[in-house]
């Protein structure tokens, strides 16, 4: 337990900011519950929330009733008391409250949500991490707490990715010639409201996309996806003809709505991820190493849209650089 204890103390520092409410303000100190007795009395009878939790306080702090209380209190109708709840029940038990934790990520309380979260990234196993962001963003009843568990749940692609007209070691003028346009029609698409399809695998060169819904380049808003802010994912393939001579090979995107992350062939290439102000904004990615001439390719980009419109609603290109 004291090892638990230690491994929880950054959660407790956070919790001891977010937290200053159950601390007590100095009405609720006021009111303590003198003995254990009187205290489960107060807990399982009294309306006065004030007292109920100066009785869980009480209670809490007893080691004979403590793990009671704390399992009861994770479904008190109090918000503090469950968030209280939670957080003892975390510190006390670790990775093996993992389960229990797992039955609160339909809470509807806010604040009980953050807890939640707060306790997922602190979770030593990635996996049971990953688990319970899973859940979190598949299952909260709260937007904002399903699209934010969502972003958590190991999304860590990034990639400087350089093109040849940046690299100052090369001092030739770059002529752009567009290869050629990729279909405007025929990309696979599919929504990712828990943003967890990089845990699925979407971006896996042979993920079976059969049963995504097929897309035009254009907003998906007019596509069946009406008002939808969030992740998509598109995915295409494409046949590269035999290897032409140039000095590089780029995808040339001329606009996603709003942010972007790609992969080639199950490559990560890199992003376009400038916030809402990329919408409209032309960006180029070099695949020179990638690219698989005289080929299949499979591209896949990864959408991000917070507001209005969105999706990859201009034409999408290869480009040789001679
Ligand atoms: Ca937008």
């Amino acid at each position: 337990m004291r090892k638990c204890v230690k491994a929880c103390k950054s959660v407790f520092i956070l919790l001891s900011v977010v937290l200053p409410v159950f601390a007590g303000s100095s009405t609720e100190k006021s009111k303590e519950v003198a003995d254990a007795a009187e205290a489960k009395v107060v807990f399982s009878g009294n309306n006065d929330p004030v007292l109920r939790r100066a009785a869980f306080r009480r209670l809490i702090d007893d080691p004979e009733n403590a793990r009671q209380t704390i399992l009861s209190g994770l479904r008190d109708g109090d918000r503090v008391i469950r968030k209280r709840s939670l957080f003892e029940f975390y510190i006390r038990n670790g990775i093996p409250a993992l389960p229990e934790l797992l039955k609160l990520v339909r809470d509807p309380d806010p604040q009980v949500m953050d807890m939640l979260l707060s306790c997922s990234k602190d979770l030593k196993e990635k996996h049971h991490s990953t688990l319970l962001l899973s859940a979190i963003a598949k299952e909260s009843v709260l937007d904002s707490v399903r699209h934010q568990a969502g972003k958590m749940v190991n999304f860590t692609f990034h990639r400087d990715n350089k093109r040849l007209k940046d690299n100052p070691a090369f001092d030739h003028d770059l002529i752009s010639t567009c290869l050629f346009q990729l279909p405007m029609e025929g990309w696979r698409f599919s929504a990712d409201a828990a943003a967890d399809g990089h845990t699925r695998g979407y971006f896996k060169k042979e993920f079976d996309d059969s049963k995504w819904k097929m897309l035009k380049i254009g907003t998906w808003e007019d596509q069946g996806f009406d008002s939808y802010d969030g992740i998509g994912w598109y995915r295409i393939n494409f046949d590269m003809p035999d290897a032409k001579a140039c000095e590089a090979v780029e995808l040339a995107f001329e606009a996603v709505d709003e942010s972007a992350w790609v992969w080639l062939n199950g490559i990560y290439i890199g992003q376009h991820d400038i916030g809402t102000s990329g919408w409209d904004k032309p960006f180029w990615l070099d695949v020179t190493r990638e690219i698989e001439w005289g080929k299949q390719n499979v591209l896949v980009v990864r959408v991000e849209d917070t507001a209005h419109a969105g999706g990859i609603w201009r034409p999408v290109s290869v480009e040789l650089l001679k």
